[in-house]
């Protein structure tokens, strides 16, 4: 659709301005490997085989006892998943490996500096690992089944080895994001209620040796502010014996893991079983200002989910090298790096740095050094590999059958370098929807069997019936150019449990918007809301327009951040593009484009004319940017999402909120100085905010 074609919306709607864009084909080679080829497989798993369909996916898992009931709806929207059934997700992701796969990879782990050796975890060696570690938080931390222990450690084999050692306790674990800061890590440790730390020393970032430790300190300061005691600090060492970090161990709190692991040499503790609806880990979302939610997520559903969705959508096979190139301390890393291909006994790539360290080559010198054949990575680093290395991955000779784009919507332009030059153009793409709430994928293309549209992510996966609601609750159809609420009809077996210690905020933030009848135990009533906006096309394939909170409102126009993004992208000089809304005297509102470049390129004023003349002709004139920002880098969150608000924040001269869970904090200063100094000169300041002006700009991007 082009902008003359564009129809009125009205306020409770987000414009829709995207071009509909053509299909690709997997080849024939991938299919006739695929896990996923037989077309059958969507009629076994249609609404009429609801929820019994899902057994499928709990078969790929050894269970100690079935269950009796595969869905109990007993107490909405509280769902119970493979009731009964009892299970160890340590067990099932090591020891039910040993039979068959002792000698094979479980891990393999790229150090960043490249003069240190990569080194392959057996699932032989990674079964003594997890059982001694197990045996030393049981007997040396006291950590008994159902209590919970906070980690905040980096890319580091430790990191899934402390997480099954949890889980083989029934212990629940809550990996916070190593870049976060230790108030943020304070703050997740106190709602948790863990008494227990696992950290490191340092680790490796952009060539330097990180002194991470230190952190432990603040974040146990901040949980005793906050009323919860951490009795032991348990320090993994990134070289054993030696210690990177300048921070005093305290005595009687603080501990090195390596020398205590002596004392548990060949240990072996026996799996707890446990309960298929037994907590097994808890992933904190960010908030603004609001508690951190702590989602979290079940044993057996969970497991039974990522299990499922990495055979058929991420197509592993026992013997395929896969590596996903997220953070562990994102939701991607819990369920795609760790218990999704590990409880599939396949070999999974961690790599500990940056991507463009030491040269932008360095992802596909991994990828060939290690015959690497699925690859799975996040739009920002696509984005950031493209923007310092275009041309890098044609001269390495590694081949990949598949790969994944997840996060964020990923703009066209990028997804065709994406599959031209990093796949070779042979690699079928994924773009995989979903959110830290959900466990797994929520839309995707099932690769062997549809066809993928840059920019969609394509439709529901196997067992998720998602639907496109307006502000009143009515069908938005699809093909009708429209965008409204994306949600989930029906419950999965990913789908998080409740927010830790929250139930009401769980019911509020995610079911009271759609819930059709409080008192019904039907799940049909109990739509599940995902705060994203979204476009259905035609064909069913969902078009996610970004969080619904991220809507910029133009003189009663509402604009999705993303669409302006892509318009801007579609410049040759332009990287990586943030769009945030600015107050002003005569449009009530307008946008403000922030754009980084390509490196190489100059800042000049003509960029930000083009910038302006690109979202013009893609988007209308309404949307004409008041100013287009040239920055160095955005403020981003762990898993590389711009945090907007922060951007607007500066835009507008207001508070920019909670900065400790960004992964640059950094940036927030120099882009401030920068903007507000030029905002100044320009005569821009605005005037004293009313409170209900104050108000909006505060709720913009308040969900990231
Ligand atoms: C897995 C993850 C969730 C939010 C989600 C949406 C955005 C994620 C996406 C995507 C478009 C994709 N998002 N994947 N948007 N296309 N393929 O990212 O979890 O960090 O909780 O973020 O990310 O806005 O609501 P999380």
């Amino acid at each position: 659709m082009t902008a003359e074609q564009e129809t009125q919306v009205s306020e409770a709607q987000i414009a829709v301005h995207w071009r509909e864009e053509e299909y690709y084909h997997p080849s024939a080679t991938f299919i006739a490997q695929a896990n996923g080829a037989d077309p059958a497989l969507f009629e076994r798993f249609s609404e009429r085989h609801f929820p019994e369909c899902f057994k499928e996916y709990a078969d790929l898992l050894s269970w100690d006892a079935y269950w009796h009931t595969t869905l109990d709806t007993s107490n909405p929207p509280f769902w119970k998943w493979f009731a009964g059934g009892r299970l160890n997700a340590s067990y099932n992701c090591v020891d039910r490996h040993l039979t068959n796969s002792r000698n094979k990879a479980a891990l393999i782990w790229v150090p960043e500096p490249e003069t240190e050796d990569t080194k392959a975890i057996t699932y032989q060696e990674l079964y003594r690992r997890v059982n001694e570690f197990t045996a030393l938080l049981r007997d040396f931390a006291g950590v008994k089944t159902g209590d919970r222990v906070t980690f905040h450690l980096p890319m580091v084999p430790e990191l899934p080895v402390s997480m099954l050692a949890c889980a083989r306790l029934g212990v629940i674990h809550s990996e916070v994001f190593g870049g976060f800061s230790g108030t943020a890590c304070g703050e997740r440790i106190a709602d948790s209620g863990s008494h227990i730390l696992v950290t490191m020393d340092g680790y490796y970032r952009n060539g330097e040796l990180i002194d991470h430790k230190t952190k432990a300190d603040e974040a146990v300061t901040k949980a005793r502010a906050l009323g919860v005691e951490v009795a032991k600090v348990l320090v993994w060492r990134r070289h054993s014996g030696q210690y990177a970090s300048k921070s005093h161990m305290v005595p009687d709190r603080d501990f090195f893991v390596d020398e205590l692991l002596g004392a548990y040499r060949g240990h072996v503790v026996e799996p707890v079983s446990m309960p298929a609806e037994a907590p097994l880990f808890l992933m904190y979302t960010s908030g603004t200002t609001a508690r951190p939610k702590g989602c979290q997520h079940s044993t057996g559903g969970y497991l039974a989910y990522v299990t499922g969705t990495s055979k058929y959508y991420q197509d592993i096979h026992p013997e395929d090298t896969y590596w996903c190139f997220a953070d562990i301390g994102w939701i991607t890393g819990h369920s795609y790096i760790v218990y999704g291909p590990l409880s599939l006994g396949t070999t999974s790539v961690m790599y500990e740095g940056v991507p463009t360290y030491p040269d932008p080559g360095r992802p596909w010198r991994i990828a060939e050094r290690l015959g690497v054949n699925i690859f799975h990575t996040a739009p920002t680093t696509i984005r950031m590999l493209r923007k310092l290395g275009p041309d890098e991955p044609k001269k390495y000779n590694y081949r990949f059958k598949h790969m994944t784009t997840v996060g964020e919507p990923i703009e066209p332009e990028v997804w065709r370098w994406y599959h031209d030059v990093v796949g070779k153009g042979t690699a079928v793409i994924v773009d995989t929807w979903w959110q830290t709430e959900n466990g797994g994928f929520l839309g995707s293309t099932l690769p062997a069997l549809q066809p993928m549209k840059p920019g969609s992510c394509g439709p529901g996966v196997l067992g998720i019936y998602p639907v496109i609601y307006d502000e009143n609750g009515m069908v938005v159809e699809a093909g009708s150019g429209r965008a409204g609420n994306i949600c989930i009809r029906n419950p999965w077996p990913g789908i998080f449990q409740t927010v830790w210690g929250q139930p009401d905020r769980f019911v509020q933030i995610y079911y009271a918007k759609y819930c059709r009848d409080k008192n019904s135990k039907n799940w049909r009533d109990w739509p599940y809301f995902a705060g994203d906006g979204a476009v259905q096309a035609g064909d069913g394939y969902f078009r996610i327009l970004g969080r619904v909170d991220d809507v910029i409102n133009v003189a009663g126009h509402r604009l999705g951040t993303k669409e302006l993004e892509s318009a801007s992208i579609t410049v040759g000089e332009i990287a990586e593009a943030a769009a945030v809304p600015v107050l002003d005297q005569l449009r009530g509102k307008a946008v403000e484009i922030y754009v980084s470049l390509k490196p190489g390129i100059a800042p000049r004023r003509e960029i930000e004319e083009k910038v302006a003349k690109a979202i013009e002709t893609e988007i209308g004139k309404i949307a004409r940017p008041k100013n287009v920002w040239i920055v160095p880098d955005m403020p981003k969150t762990r898993s590389g999402k711009i945090m907007r608000r922060v951007i607007a924040g500066i835009s507008n001269f207001t508070d920019v909120g909670d900065t400790t869970t960004l992964a640059n904090p950094e940036v927030v200063e120099v882009i401030r100085h920068h903007v507000q100094a030029e905002k100044v000169a320009r005569g821009e300041v605005p005037r004293e905010l009313s409170p209900q002006e104050l108000e909006e700009i505060k709720a913009f991007g308040r969900a990231e």
